[in-house]
């Protein structure tokens, strides 16, 4: 049985209307990463770094699927067991469009995280670092994001999901960020075939066999009716 494995970022949410973070306008442009996305600007400023997360919880909650998470959400459907999302996003917009098992290997702004005992629970709309613990009453709240400097999610599972591809596909990411943007090596050192569908072309794009650039809402579509239709 045929494995597909796809890697998203925050391209495939871009028409959602969350925003990206390399492109122009992109969150990087707006907030110091380092601020705001390692531990250590967690520790220097928890209530900047909740605000941040705070915000884009805010937006999440309020950005629907497009066409392009729905395509993917009816090609697993289709082909049960042989699809795997990895995402690099935060949001739930895969889950929404009816997607499962989706692996986010950058966390999830839904869910919260004791820095303390490592204790995870539902995220409130609104976090602070004084949130006690529901587990051990520490008030060390953060976001259950992966930071810069920190080990991503499910990297066992993905590192066998890649060695078993037949077919690796990114979508929507810059290939910018480690260990997600080797995954392509990966995948062609255990010999699949390899395709990026971006708006442009990605840091990683000679990695690939294959690519198509244009909106996630068009390309993305159109690829998963090729793949069901046999083309
Ligand atoms: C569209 C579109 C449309 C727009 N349609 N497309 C030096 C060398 C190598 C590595 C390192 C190094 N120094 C440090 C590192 C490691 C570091 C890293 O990679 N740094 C680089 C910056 C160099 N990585 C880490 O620290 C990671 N941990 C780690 O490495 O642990 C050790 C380890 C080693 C080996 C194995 C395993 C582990 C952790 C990384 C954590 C990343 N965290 C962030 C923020 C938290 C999440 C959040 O707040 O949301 O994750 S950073 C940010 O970048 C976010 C994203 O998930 C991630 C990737 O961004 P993405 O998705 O690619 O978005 P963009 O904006 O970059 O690109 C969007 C793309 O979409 C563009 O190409 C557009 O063209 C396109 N697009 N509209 C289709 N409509």
């Amino acid at each position: 049985m045929a494995k597909i494995v796809i890697l998203t970022g925050a391209g495939i949410s871009a028409e959602s209307g969350l925003g990206t973070f390399r492109d122009k306008d992109g969150l990087w442009t707006r907030y110091d990463l380092n601020e705001v996305a390692t531990p250590q600007g967690f520790a220097r400023n928890p209530g900047l770094v909740h605000d941040f997360y705070n915000a884009r919880r805010a937006n999440a909650a309020v950005a629907h699927p497009n066409a392009a998470h729905h395509a993917l959400a009816r090609l697993q459907a289709a082909l049960p067991g042989q699809v795997q999302i990895i995402t690099q996003n935060v949001d739930d917009l895969h889950e929404q469009a009816g997607s499962t098992d989706v692996w986010h290997m950058h966390g999830r702004l839904a869910r919260a995280r004791c820095a303390s005992c490592n204790h995870r629970w539902d995220a409130p709309a609104v976090m602070a670092v004084q949130h006690p613990c529901p587990a051990c009453t520490a008030p060390k709240t953060r976001p259950d994001i992966v930071w810069f400097g920190e080990y991503p999610f499910h990297m066992d599972d993905i590192e066998q999901a890649l060695s078993q591809a037949d077919l690796f596909v990114a979508i929507g990411t810059s290939g910018n960020v480690y260990p997600a943007a080797g995954f392509v090596q990966m995948a062609n050192l255990a010999g699949a075939d390899s395709l990026e569908l971006n708006l442009e072309p990605s840091q990683t794009i000679t990695d690939f066999a294959q690519a198509r650039h244009g909106p996630a809402s068009n390309i993305v579509p159109a690829w998963v009716e090729e793949i069901l239709s046999g083309r």
